[in-house]
């Protein structure tokens, strides 16, 4: 078979994998001793030796990932950063890390954390530090018009602080981040695409916001023992604003979210219906459910005042509980129940099903968007009869992608698959066909993997060229770095009947979702516009030292290869504000400031202005120094600060 040399050919020139076969014959066996490393018995091996003959099929798709050096890709992808709190921006379908946009951690290239720009976006406490320094970002979407990503913003969760970043998507720069009252463990994120009401309003003006974890409302210290006052609330934050608009409170938690393409509806999977503190309690029910909610109406009874506030946040909170949502003529939320412990929920490119992964069940079931909206207008009797389709996929589904083709991807994280299957042969299949052939292929992935997505998924414009994997197990596939290994994204080809898998990448973990779409429906900006800044230095002759009784202000701007002070003076115990004006406008062209024992360092882009605000504690002389490359005379671009004794 031609892909035996095939440098791309999965594990074929993998060391571990070369020593695992033992063998010279390892190189022709590479896709057939790939799967038997699995821990699976043979019948793994079948579809990874097919997805192999299939990749000889396709011509070399796999090349597609091998850019030439100086090529281009074709689609961004923004990856959520897990621990590091940050955005990670890569090249697809490459697989290059192109950036890293920091958001809920502080950041030691771009100085994040220490600028006073970055702070006031990050919160701080009344004595100026920051509020929080660590994250878990899970889930990053980006905003919509008429049916697609329009590069306006991206949204990531922080699941530790319950807290959402905005991302700009022209600068990629973090500009706000707001904590969400009254919730702990915020984990699904999913903007809204449309308004429910008024249809000249066909792009995202809402992100919806899933608490995980139940606490006491309010949280006082007072009911901890009280499981019935635990309560898990959906949120609804403005997308311009970045305010808290509403929250609903629900029987049982939120997991993912996910929301409708007209608007009307957003959903989340819930996997513990049981309200249960201990785990064992919240795998004790058979079916969980995905709450439903219908936005038009819980915005109304938000304006009828029709709501209630916990503790110090003047946040409305509607009523979502089973037991006051019974007439579906009034209801503003509607369970459907679905199989124990259900993951994640997403929406088909077609706009007409939202598909929720089993987890606990080796299922996916389908429900059809259409009927949810008929039992909100009482023509449907059941709730449960929205579901169009439950079926057997395998073991451990978390999260479903699509190709636009009628297909859905689905990650299969105990069985270390992806399993492919077509949603409308297993509606047929549900509804009696038992001739129905739904699972269309299965590809062993390596190891373990949570999150996928597709290029253009969860788009009206699903294209279905890319899958990407996050693997939560890299095992063997890279080179051992002690105890802690890489996470591993894996890239497939799905162009083609089989999937194809085309690379593996290591990720510093752990990302958990992102998404893929075409580079043209981003117009990143490379200058910023001096005036975004209200401090800028707009003028080298403003360059100077001020005081204010101990305040003191030192205006200064850069210039390749120079700083417009050579040397400042202040005294020691001052509060010196330090501001810097990028006045390059090259592209790329970045300068550093840091101040030497002062644990000072942050960069300005050019055109960029950034402050920092520090006690001058110690006398001497300090080399203030520029520490990102920007000139042949990079090393000598200083300056001084003499702190006065
Ligand atoms: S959740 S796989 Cu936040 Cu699926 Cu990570
Ligand atoms: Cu400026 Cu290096
Ligand atoms: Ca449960």
């Amino acid at each position: 078979m031609s892909h035996s040399t095939d440098r791309s050919a999965p594990g074929a020139e993998a060391p571990s994998r070369r020593r695992f076969l033992n063998t010279a014959a390892a190189a022709s066996l590479a896709g057939v001793g790939l799967a038997a490393c699995t821990d699976k018995s043979g019948a793994g091996s079948a579809p990874a030796a097919s997805a192999a003959d299939a990749h000889a099929a396709t011509g070399g798709a796999a090349n597609a990932t091998h850019l030439k050096p100086g090529e281009l890709d074709t689609y961004y992808g923004l990856w959520s950063g897990g621990h590091t709190g940050d955005l990670r921006v890569l090249g697809m379908p490459s697989g290059r890390e192109l950036l890293r946009i920091p958001c809920f951690v502080p950041d030691a290239l771009v100085g994040w954390g220490q600028t006073n720009e970055s702070k006031k976006v990050m919160g701080t406490r009344a004595d100026g530090s920051l509020k929080y320094t660590v994250g878990d970002t899970h889930h990053t979407h980006a905003s919509y018009k008429d049916g697609n990503y329009d590069g306006r913003y991206a949204w990531v969760n922080d699941k530790i602080n319950a807290r959402i970043a905005r991302i700009r998507l022209d600068y990629f720069i973090c500009d706000k981040i707001t904590e969400l009252p009254n919730v702990q463990g915020f984990h699904g994120i999913f903007p809204d695409k449309a308004d429910p009401v008024d249809p000249k309003i066909n792009y995202t003006t809402r992100v919806f916001c899933g608490a995980e974890f139940a606490i006491p409302l309010p949280n006082n210290g007072k009911d901890a023992d009280k499981p019935e006052a635990y309560r898990s609330l959906f949120t609804c934050v403005d997308a311009e604003s970045m305010e808290v608009r509403w929250q609903v409170v629900i029987d049982g938690n939120c997991d993912l979210v996910a929301t409708s393409y007209d608007g009307k509806l957003a959903a989340t999977n819930q996997y513990n219906t049981e309200k249960g503190v201990h785990y064992p309690d919240m795998m004790s029910a058979e079916r969980d459910a995905c709450v439903f909610f219908n936005v038009a109406r819980i915005e109304q009874a938000v304006k009828d005042g029709k709501f209630k506030t916990y503790g110090d946040s003047k946040v409305p909170v509607v009523d979502g509980t089973r037991k006051s949502n019974e007439d579906p003529k009034t209801a503003l939320t509607a369970y459907v129940s679905v199989p124990k412990n259900p993951h994640g929920v997403n929406a088909s490119p077609d706009a007409k099903y939202f598909i929720c992964a089993g987890k606990l069940s080796p299922t996916a079931t389908v429900i059809e968007l259409a009927k949810v909206l008929d039992w909100f207008d009482g023509k449907l009797d059941k709730v449960d009869s929205t579901i169009v389709a439950e079926v057997e996929i395998g073991l451990g589904p978390l999260h479903t992608a699509f190709d636009g083709r009628g297909n859905a991807y689905t990650t299969l994280f105990l069985d270390s698959q992806i399993v492919k299957w077509n949603v409308d042969a297993a509606i047929k299949f549900h509804a009696g066909d038992k001739s129905a052939k739904y699972v269309v292929d299965r590809l062993d992935v390596q190891y373990q993997p949570g999150h996928l997505n597709a290029s253009q998924s969860e788009t009206r414009m699903a294209d279905g060229k890319w899958l990407a994997v996050g693997c939560k197990f890299s095992k063997d596939r890279f080179l051992p770095v002690g105890p802690l290994h890489a996470e591993n994204e894996q890239i497939i080809d799905i162009s083609g009947e089989k999937m194809v898998l085309i690379a593996d990448h290591p990720v510093r973990g752990e990302p958990h979702d992102f998404v893929i779409f075409k580079r043209e429906l981003l117009r990143p900006k490379q200058i910023y516009e001096m005036d975004f800044f209200p401090h800028a230095v707009k003028d080298v002759k403003e360059s100077g030292v001020t005081r204010n009784g101990k305040k003191v202000t030192v205006k200064l701007a850069s210039q390749a290869p120079a700083y417009t002070l050579p040397e400042f003076t202040v005294k020691k115990g001052d509060e010196v504000t330090i501001i810097l004006t990028n006045h390059d406008k090259v592209e790329d062209l970045t300068h550093g400031f840091a101040i030497a024992k002062y644990g000072i360092n942050f960069i300005v882009n050019p055109q960029e202005t950034a402050s920092v605000t520090f006690t001058a504690d110690k006398a001497g002389v300090f080399w203030c120094y520029c520490t990102h490359f920007c000139h042949a005379l990079h090393l000598e671009m200083r300056s001084r600060m003499i702190v006065e004794a």
